[in-house]
């Protein structure tokens, strides 16, 4: 029951069982457009299950349950990673992941107002931040202690918008507010051009509590979002460095993974990787789970 916040303790062999799965029906929704926005939402998809299965006080079967936590996904064309998410908590039916991206279905390649758990839509980027500075606000001045969390990519982290944003939440204290960042290192032509580093001290000195971690060690994402918990009257920022096109090794070698498109015989191999993937490092913490016993 996703609503009793927060559960007494990561149970993170479960969350990684999920962001598997989470993992699985991108692979799946991508092969069947034959393309997709598919390296940022294999790097993502530890921190979406994170946040939605561990952190986020939510409700599967009423998403406009109106003292839901937000989850503002700021990068529109992640949005397929949401699609995945929602699907595996039951929010959205199965069968409605059939229809991505085909002509008046809810789930597009982008988050559109008509689509199931979007606050906002985000294909314009360096909008998220400001909606939920916004969003924030409107929810402390009512009286709600629902809480805000913002993800937003690197290459937002170029606009100018984000960073007026970031002043404002820190100028009202807003502490329900985390600004989850995806820092993969890519943008739409490959390497960040824009020099951003060091990035978590940027955040630092617009007066958020930061931290960063590696976002794909599922131990560090549950922890650093418990660490923002802290009503300490600082917006918070978790800066996650992830690996566009984790679990599939000949996608995490990529050079350019920010718009994947493959040979229609390249999927199953693609997939093939990601069970193989995921039994190797399911046997590794095994292994450490018994060294550790001893
Ligand atoms: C305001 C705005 N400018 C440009 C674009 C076009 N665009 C879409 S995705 C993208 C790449 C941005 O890089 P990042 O946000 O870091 O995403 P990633 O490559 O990790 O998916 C760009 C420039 C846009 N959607 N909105």
């Amino acid at each position: 029951m996703l609503r009793n916040h927060p559960p007494p303790s990561a149970d993170l062999e479960r969350l990684r069982a999920v962001a598997h799965a989470i993992r699985r029906t991108c692979i799946e929704l991508a092969t069947g457009k034959g393309q997709g926005y598919l390296g940022q939402a294999l790097g993502f998809a530890d921190v979406m299950a994170a946040v939605y299965f561990h952190e986020l006080r939510w409700d599967p079967r009423d998403l406009d349950w109106p003292e839901r936590d937000r989850f503002v996904l700021s990068t529109g064309h992640y949005a397929i990673v949401l699609w995945a998410t929602l699907a595996e908590a039951g929010a959205i039916p199965r069968e409605e992941l059939a229809t991505f991206a085909t002509d008046d279905s809810r789930l597009d390649m982008s988050t559109l107002d008509t689509s199931p758990g979007v606050e906002a839509t985000g294909g314009s980027l360096g909008h998220g931040l400001p909606v939920a500075v916004g969003m924030a606000l409107g929810l402390r001045l009512s009286g709600s202690d629902a809480r805000v969390f913002c993800e937003l990519s690197d290459g937002e982290c170029q606009e100018g918008s984000t960073w007026e944003a970031a002043l404002s939440a820190a100028t009202f204290g807003l502490d329900r507010l985390v600004a989850i960042v995806d820092a993969n290192g890519i943008q739409a032509d490959g390497e960040i051009v824009v020099a951003l580093e060091p990035l978590a001290e940027k955040w630092r000195a617009f007066g958020f509590d930061t931290q960063e971690i590696d976002g794909n060690d599922m131990a560090a994402v549950v922890a650093a979002l418990e660490r923002a918990r802290a009503r300490d009257g600082r917006p918070k920022a978790i800066v996650c460095r992830t690996l566009p096109g984790k679990g599939v090794p000949r996608l995490e070698r990529r050079e350019k993974a920010h718009f994947i498109r493959v040979e229609a015989d390249e999927w199953g191999a693609i997939l093939a990787e990601l069970e193989a993937e995921r039994a190797r490092a399911s046997g590794r913490t095994a292994q450490e789970g018994r060294e550790g016993a001893t």
